[in-house]
């Protein structure tokens, strides 16, 4: 790494910063392992220009490229796009050709306003040269795609900035990040949640929208960490239900580190506007996505080629594995492919915190599992249930007991008679699979009770919404 000091001013002694300049550039690049990466893969050596410059000049930059007419400490002018670490674009037309020999490949300019720096050094009470190695870390940060406006890359960047302002070489860090699955509905997200967590955490069934909103699944193994997020499925929204369930699907997707868009492999060989619009926010965002082509037990192999050109045409796939969710066949290698594009960090979820789904939560989803697979048309789409009660009892013996009490809501009068059935034999049979699967669950024997009750147009009230839960002003990620 080349570290070159130019300076055009004269207040301060710009001989006397070189060690510190030096120092935190080298520190904030220990910090960065695909630099080194990439040095030694094409043998080439990065380079960074930092300039002193007067208060005057940094007020004239920070006008013509940020439209801010003010003096500012320091620019970042990156030259190659790169987010969180990663480099965001292709290199290779970059290197030099052999004949050129090794050479140096610059990596962006830093500007800095030595008096400005002199000043925020006092209001903050650093000396100088503190004050200047934070600047330069961040600054660095910024070259290599570190940000600060969306929330979660500010946490990012300011963690990261914070261990290595500290010297903090955490052996703990990881490829870790947050892998969202999304597409349309019913195209088997859920059921790929659920392989990959070993269990239940998210219902399946053959209806579309069946997942209301977000489910997290942590998959660790000893070099990685990956937060897997379940989503609703991606549909034009014509309730407010719908449109809170599509709000927590693009606050994960925009959140992805990794996207993983599903498909079924029995897809008509083009792009529609659905998948087009996942792909528009990951391109915005510059997330890395994976295409997976589930459901490939249903179809002949030869037959998903069209649809694997017609999506290779249409984006820069990271990749494109065909899977079956059910048995889990492709799974491996979609979890290599992922792998390679999660961002090097510390653990987000310790030991213990593998899902956001409490058995509670699940019992309920277990009981609108039945009333989706044995009610028909709308009826199951007007559909919430409501744990009122979930006792513990006491038990004389080891096995563990629960009584469980609850309201299935419909959002129409129509809806409850068809929900009870002719003398009550629908919401019998409702009642006696959904205590079979939660007995299952919870590993105990279960006394359920279910009511039904009628909450009138509830899937369009923000106030029945939001007793449930499912409004769309408090999404975030789980
Ligand atoms: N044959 C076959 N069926 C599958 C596969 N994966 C999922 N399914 C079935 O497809 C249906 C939908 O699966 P879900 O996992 O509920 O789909 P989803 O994408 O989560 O759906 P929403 O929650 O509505 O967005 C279920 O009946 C699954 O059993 C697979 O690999 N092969
Ligand atoms: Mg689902």
């Amino acid at each position: 790494m080349q570290i070159t000091i130019h300076n055009k001013q004269r207040k301060y002694d710009a001989a006397q910063l070189q060690t510190i300049v030096e120092e935190a550039v080298r520190q904030t690049f220990a910090y960065l392992p695909e630099v080194e990466q990439i040095m030694s893969e094409y043998e080439i050596d990065f380079s960074i220009d930092v300039s002193f410059i007067s208060k005057a000049a940094i007020r004239k930059l920070n006008r013509e490229h940020r439209n801010v007419d003010r003096p500012t400490d320091i620019l970042s002018f990156p030259a190659f796009e790169w987010k969180d670490g990663s480099l965001a674009e292709d290199i290779l037309p970059w290197l030099p050709s052999d004949s050129e020999g090794p050479s140096s490949i610059s990596l962006g300019d830093l500007l800095l306003c030595l008096e400005i720096v002199d000043k925020q050094a006092e209001d903050f009470s650093n000396n100088l040269e503190e004050e200047l190695f934070f600047l330069l870390v961040h600054g660095v940060l910024h070259l290599l795609g570190y940000d600060h406006e969306l929330p979660a890359d500010e946490v990012k960047m300011k963690a990261l900035q914070e261990r290595i302002i500290s010297g903090d070489t955490d052996e703990a860090k990881l490829a870790c990040g947050y892998v969202v699955l999304a597409g349309r509905p019913n195209v088997g997200k859920s059921t790929l949640l659920n392989y990959l967590s070993g269990m239940t955490l998210a219902i399946t069934s053959p209806k579309a929208q069946t997942t209301r909103d977000l489910i997290r699944s942590v998959y660790n193994d000893d070099s990685c960490q990956i937060v897997f997020l379940d989503t609703p499925g991606f549909h034009k929204a014509k309730t407010s239900l719908g449109r809170a369930m599509m709000k927590s699907a693009r606050v994960a997707i925009r959140q992805a580190d990794v996207l993983l868009l599903m498909v079924e492999a029995s897809f008509k060989p083009f792009v529609a506007d659905l998948e087009k619009e996942i792909l528009k926010m990951a391109d915005e965002d510059d997330t890395a996505v994976i295409l997976l082509i589930n459901k490939s037990d249903t179809v002949v192999k030869e037959n998903i080629l069209p649809l694997i050109a017609a999506f290779s045409q249409a984006y820069p796939f990271k990749a494109i594995i065909p899977i079956t969710a059910l048995t889990g066949d492709g799974v491996e290698e979609m979890l290599e492919e992922i792998k390679k594009y999660l961002p090097i960090q510390e653990a987000i979820f310790p030991e213990g915190e593998e899902t956001n789904v409490t058995e509670r939560k699940l019992a309920e989803e277990m009981i609108r599992r039945e009333v989706l697979l044995q009610t028909q048309k709308e009826v199951p789409f007007g559909v919430a249930v409501v744990i009122d009660e979930f006792i513990e009892e006491s038990s004389p013996t080891e096995t563990r007991r629960v009584f469980i009490a609850a309201t299935i809501l419909c959002d129409k009068a129509s809806h409850k008679g068809i929900l009870l059935g002719r003398q009550g034999q629908r919401i019998k049979s409702i009642g006696s699979e959904a205590r079979a699967a939660i007995s299952e669950m919870l590993e105990a024997k279960l006394h359920l009770e279910l009511f039904v009750k009628v909450r009138q147009n509830w899937i369009n009230r923000p106030q029945d919404l939001a007793d449930l839960g499912l409004d769309s002003k408090r999404v975030e990620l789980p």
